[in-house]
């Protein structure tokens, strides 16, 4: 008992101590990945979350995936040779990979796809292309967030002959912090929406109202960028030594039900003291609530590269399941056609990933109808994605949008 609490409290110690003035480094933390049924894994994790709190995990396709501080490597390795389960190490040093993303940070004054931005950056170049195509763009604003940023969009609505008002395409990214990949890709999507001259495109564009916003958790956002880039949650304080909620267990269905924890100091799912605790969600929630004419709510994250949809907390499917899936396919199809990438999918997140309540794409669906309901997956590993291929991932959802919307239109959702 007194060793067990001895390395509890040399762990805390360490916590406590690495990091609180500079940027995590991550130097000497080690990827692990460990095969084996999904109940050993589970008990396997258990252990380990007794010790410390991980700062990445991930259970898929029986495979367990975690990333390990050097203090507890010797720890985490005796544990593993208890259980005798085929394990590898995927990286050797995760400091290297934040190394060679930061190659990519923002070099020059322009705003461009091949580095990754801060949350500041980029609500510059939304206020910038607001100007820039002022006659039919403007920046919304969608809610706030804890630290008092606001949550900014870019609304596109090209002006029509009938001047009717036309069906709203809602693009929701950045909600979970670390996954960089969304708004960049986001923000490329945008530029397409804007600039491309495919008249496929224009046409797609010009059929609804877009709004789309890259960065729905601006302070979780900021502060994987100035402090811990593995950082997922919400800014908002719980404890004296523990803050944020996962903004995507925090909305108000099926709260906590599965995936989710009641403890504010766990590292990646603590659904907030209540539903819609965090200010980013409620708010949001409120703007979604307030928008007539709804036709799709579309999520961005990564990195399990596949396409879901509601309800991700269970295997029943909901009454136009079937159209969702024929679109969905239709839309990896294009997706496809780009780099030759194979998504899952479209299934529910309680089929080919995971059980999570909580999430904001099965909120809108159950609060407001919304027909086209999706969450995308994008790629990745370990929510690193180099920053001179983001034009990657930025050309195959913007074909995935095309092959969405031209799908749903065959169907009659436009
Ligand atoms: O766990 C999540 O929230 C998503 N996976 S991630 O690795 N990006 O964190 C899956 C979300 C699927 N479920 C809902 N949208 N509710
Ligand atoms: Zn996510």
């Amino acid at each position: 008992m007194i060793i067990y609490l001895l390395i509890c409290l040399s762990l805390i110690k360490f916590n406590l101590a690495e990091n609180i003035y500079e940027y995590k480094s991550y130097k000497d933390y080690k990827l692990y990945e460990v095969e084996g049924s999904n109940d050993i894994l589970d008990s396997l994790l258990q252990k380990l979350k007794n010790f410390v709190e991980l700062p990445y995990y991930e259970t898929r396709d029986s495979k367990l995936e975690v990333l390990i501080a050097p203090d507890i490597n010797s720890l985490f390795e005796q544990i593993i040779s208890l259980y005798d389960l085929k394990t590898k190490v995927v990286v050797e040093d995760y400091s290297e990979l934040i190394r060679l993303e930061k190659s990519g940070y923002r070099k020059n004054s322009a705003f461009s796809w091949t580095a990754y931005y801060d949350v500041d950056d980029i609500y510059e170049y939304l206020g910038n292309v607001s100007k820039e195509y002022s006659n039919w763009t403007q920046l919304v604003v969608g809610g706030e967030s804890y630290e008092g940023r606001q949550i900014v969009g870019l609304r596109i609505n090209t002006p029509t002959e009938k001047d009717e008002p036309k069906k709203i395409v809602f693009i929701e990214s950045g909600i979970h912090a670390r996954e960089w990949i969304t708004p960049a890709t986001t923000t490329y999507f945008i530029n397409q929406l804007l600039t491309s001259t495919d008249p496929k495109i224009t046409a797609m564009r010009n059929q609804f109202e877009w709004q789309i916003f890259p960065t729905v958790n601006p302070d979780g956002y900021h502060y994987s960028f100035t402090w811990d880039r593995m950082w997922r949650k919400t800014r908002s304080k719980s404890t004296f030594f523990c803050y944020g909620a996962d903004p995507n267990r925090n909305w108000d269905y099926n709260w906590l039900k599965n995936g989710a924890t009641s403890n504010p100091c766990n590292y990646q799912t603590y659904g907030g003291s209540e539903p819609f605790s965090e200010k980013e969600t409620r708010t949001l929630s409120e703007y979604i609530q307030d928008l007539d004419n709804l036709l799709a709510y579309v999520a961005f994250h990564a990195d399990a590269q596949m396409l879901l949809v509601p309800y991700s907390d269970s295997v029943e499917h909901i009454d136009n399941y079937d159209d969702l899936v024929k679109i969905g396919k239709t839309s990896l199809e294009y997706g496809y056609k780009v780099n030759g990438e194979k998504y899952d999918g479209p299934a529910t997140a309680a089929e080919i990933l995971y059980k999570a309540s909580g999430g904001s794409m099965d909120w809108v669906r159950h609060a407001t109808g919304t027909p086209l309901v999706y969450t995308y997956e994008l790629r990745g590993k370990s929510f690193h994605w180099p920053p001179d291929r983001i034009y990657e991932q930025g050309d195959e959802v913007t074909q995935m949008m095309l092959g969405l919307f031209t799908e749903a239109c065959n169907l009659n959702y436009c």
